[in-house]
């Protein structure tokens, strides 16, 4: 299949309780271009290489956490085709009329057998990543990429009960592919289960948890493994909690970095992992490599990152 139907995490509301730490963190650290300031008080940053106007809203709050997702779809017939199969799968999907969100078409939006609340959208104001769509080029001028290099917002990991019934949803009717899975050795229960609906290996992961509703990380594109390496420079250079320093990861095979924000949120930078087709097979691990799956270079899971939720 062409990439068609749902395409990709556009967007995600991540609360932070103090603003100006948070800017700190996501605009200078990180490199995210801030495009908004809505009169609420939220934040709106792009990644330099991404289309759309915007893909992280920070909201001000006094709790850490995730507000909601959304993923993108191709267009607005997906929409239309989509409602009536999650209806049919059980979950009530609610309007939201265009112009709601700034800079956005209409949306659906369900709450996850997980808890999370998910929307999807088919248009979001497009302005560009400055460097046009007639001989554009290859590098943007100075200034636009900066910080941890970051090219696009890549995956979620969220945590929940009911793992399973996710996969359902995301195989069943948003057409995903179950690209992996981490399971208990001695039962077979789902621990973690990754989630495709392009040639990534993950879009979305879900890792189970005693709460409901809970955020792992949001992690972010990097073109290569040697960037993974300039970003922990800098992530240490400004002193940032890392949770888990540059490793590979055995599911999705993917060089990563494991941090905090100012609030305790986790992000991650992500690069290379393998290519994902419609046809590859599900890979699944178990709970005798936990050490190798998690992170294939040292072996060693860390009781934080399985822990340590917002
Ligand atoms: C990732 C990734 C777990 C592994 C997570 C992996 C929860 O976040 O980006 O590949 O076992
Ligand atoms: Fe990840």
């Amino acid at each position: 299949m062409a990439l068609r139907g749902v395409l990709r995490a556009g967007e995600i509301c991540i609360r932070v309780m103090d603003m100006a730490k948070a800017r700190h963190h996501y605009g200078h650290i990180m490199g995210l271009h801030e495009v908004m300031e809505d009169d609420s008080g939220k934040v709106y940053y792009k990644c330099w290489d991404e289309h759309d106007h915007h893909s992280i809203i920070l909201n001000p709050s006094d709790k850490p956490g995730m507000d909601y997702f959304a993923f993108k779809v191709y267009d607005d017939a997906t929409l239309d085709t989509l409602e009536p199969k999650i209806k049919a799968f059980g979950l009530d999907v609610k309007h939201i009329a265009a112009g709601t969100y700034p800079k956005s078409g209409r949306r659906l939006e369900f709450v996850l057998p997980t808890g999370h609340t998910m929307q999807l959208y088919a248009d979001k104001e497009q302005i560009g990543n400055t460097m046009g769509t007639v001989n554009p080029g290859v590098v943007p001028d100075d200034g636009v990429v900066r910080g941890l290099q970051i090219n696009r917002l890549d995956h979620l990991l969220l945590g929940g009960g009911n793992i399973d019934e996710n996969v359902k949803l995301f195989t069943e009717v948003f057409d995903f592919d179950l690209s992996e899975k981490l399971v208990e050795h001695e039962s077979g229960m789902s621990l973690a289960v990754f989630m495709s609906c392009s040639t990534k290996p993950h879009d979305i992961a879900f890792v189970l948890q005693p709460e409901q509703n809970r955020f792992h990380h949001a992690s972010f594109w990097l073109e290569s493994g040697a960037d993974v390496i300039k970003a922990a420079d800098r992530i240490g250079k400004y002193r940032v909690p890392v949770d888990v320093g540059p490793n590979r990861h055995g599911v999705t095979r993917g060089m990563t970095i494991y941090f905090f924000d100012p609030s305790g949120n986790r992000n991650e930078v992500f690069a290379e992992g393998y290519v994902h087709y419609p046809d590859t097979p599900t890979l699944t691990w178990d709970t005798r490599e936990l050490g190798h799956a998690t992170f294939s270079q040292d072996n060693t899971p860390r009781q934080s990152f399985l822990e340590v939720l917002t």
